[in-house]
């Protein structure tokens, strides 16, 4: 299944449900989730400059894992960032937070905006070219509690998201871009029934950064 971003409703999949003054907003309407995308939360000129300050100022790293024994990069750059003490695992990587920087305080500060929560952590994904990527997954670690909330903003290139239902077979999979400046919010039982994933492209795309804000629950 395929969203177009000229065509308001695509396959009854996207119910547009505000128009917030300037904000294009769509409510992904599949079952067993709760998932809303802001085309353009941020402006161009956000944009533009938050990529290039990113790309600038973060302490990217080069992560292993661990693959049919042998060691392999991850295929992307990561950071984390957050609270002291709120410490991560992800693919058995565990990582300790980065104290928050000026222009992830300023970010946070967007999002929490219509969040209505506070987040304390940031996992930052740094996709050079089109062969980086994140395979399928849910963001369901036992850090972070039950029908986690997750705000995952896009800068830089475009790239195809992809969303397929754990179970239910049947049900197709699902498809649309991140903009530079988009929103995307996965909460409820998004984690629990659905995986998603970047999948690698050969099409030429400019390298992009991607950051979900969390919460993590519990100290580790
Ligand atoms: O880059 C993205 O849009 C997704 C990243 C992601 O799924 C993750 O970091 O868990
Ligand atoms: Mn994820």
């Amino acid at each position: 299944m395929k969203y177009d971003p000229d065509t308001q409703l695509s396959l009854n999949l996207w119910q547009e449900s505000a128009h917030t003054s300037h904000l294009q907003v769509d409510q992904l309407s599949v079952p067993d989730a709760e998932i809303t995308l802001y085309h353009s939360y941020f402006t161009v000129k956000e944009s533009d400059e938050i990529l290039q300050r990113l790309f600038m100022e973060v302490n990217w790293r080069q992560d292993k894992i661990k693959c049919y024994g042998k060691e392999i990069n991850l295929p992307r750059l990561t950071a984390w960032y957050g609270d002291i003490g709120k410490n991560y695992t992800y693919s058995k990587i565990t990582m300790n937070p980065i104290p928050w920087t000026p222009v992830l305080l300023w970010i946070k500060k967007r999002v929490e905006e219509i969040a209505q929560v506070s987040f304390n952590s940031v996992l930052l994904n740094f996709y050079r070219d089109g062969k980086d990527s994140v395979s399928w997954h849910s963001d369901d670690e036992p850090e972070l509690g039950k029908d986690p909330i997750i705000y995952s903003v896009s800068f830089g290139g475009e790239r195809k998201f992809q969303l397929r239902h754990k179970f239910q077979k049947k049900l197709e999979k699902i498809e649309f871009n991140l903009t530079h400046g988009s929103l995307l919010i996965m909460k409820g039982k998004t984690q629990e029934y659905w995986q998603h994933q970047i999948p690698k492209t050969t099409k030429l795309v400019m390298p992009r950064i991607n950051l979900t804000f969390r919460i993590i629950k519990c100290l580790t």
